[in-house]
């Protein structure tokens, strides 16, 4: 087989034995601007672990995660996620996004609650992504909820943005863990209620890996 495309049903364990339960490796990504908290809730999700430094993502690191969704009547899917983590940098963007975004079957998109551009910048990313990819299961987060009263916008702005592309969306707090688990547990179960037909296999990493150092950004002023 071919290691760089697969379709949706390799996707699933091979394993033939009744016991084990049914297991689909799974690569998301999590886009958005600089500084939104990317890194910081993927690291809340995989090791329940959070920093106030700022450490800028260069370039794409990779975790890996796996979660159990339930469903009602039916035995629990396990997802195996092979999350990708890409740096917000806009120069970033335009040159590597497209081989990323590769074999991607959804994606978080995250904005900054304490900065309102970092919403109407999520545009942009839309628009790169149904370029790579058409439609693909996404879920929105609004991130440092925990940062009150620093807020530009809230709850209804965010929904009414993720309704126009008909999806859900979610207040998170990287810091205090507030919904960063749902948020990623409902993208999975929107991947497993609607898999993206046919799309290229993606040759998926067994150990999470860090491809570049993160850099130390001092002084980052939206952080308490
Ligand atoms: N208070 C608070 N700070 C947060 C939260 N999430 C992230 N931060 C802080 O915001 C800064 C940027 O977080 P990162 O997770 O590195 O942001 P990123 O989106 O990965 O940034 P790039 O790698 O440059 O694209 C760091 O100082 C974090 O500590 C949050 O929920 N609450
Ligand atoms: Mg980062």
């Amino acid at each position: 087989m071919n290691a760089d495309s697969v379709t949706i049903n390799d996707m699933r364990s091979t394993d033939n034995n009744l016991n084990q339960p049914e297991t689909w490796k799974v690569k998301i990504c999590l886009l958005g601007d600089g500084a939104v908290g990317k890194t910081s809730l993927i690291n809340q999700f995989v090791k329940q672990h959070f920093t106030d430094r700022y450490l800028l993502t260069i370039g794409t690191n990779t975790y890996k995660k796996r979660i159990a969704i339930k469903r009602p009547g039916q035995p629990d899917i396990y997802l195996s996620f092979i999350i990708w983590d890409i740096m917000g940098q806009l120069t970033f963007r335009q040159v590597f996004l497209p081989q990323y975004l590769k074999g991607s079957r959804g994606a978080l998109l995250v904005c900054d609650l304490t900065r309102r551009e970092t919403l109407e910048r999520l545009d942009d990313w839309m628009d790169l992504m149904f370029v790579e990819w058409g439609e693909i299961p996404l879920v929105f987060i609004g991130n440092k909820n925990d940062l009150t009263d620093l807020h530009e916008f809230g709850k209804d702005e965010l929904e009414s943005f993720s309704k126009d592309f008909g999806c859900g969306s979610f207040l998170t707090s990287a810091k205090t863990g507030e919904n960063v688990e749902e948020a990623f547990q409902a993208l999975g179960r929107k991947i497993i209620d609607n898999p993206p037909p046919n799309l290229p296999l993606v040759k998926v990493r067994e150990e999470p890996k860090q491809l570049t150092p993160d850099i130390p950004v001092q002084n980052f002023n939206c952080i308490k």
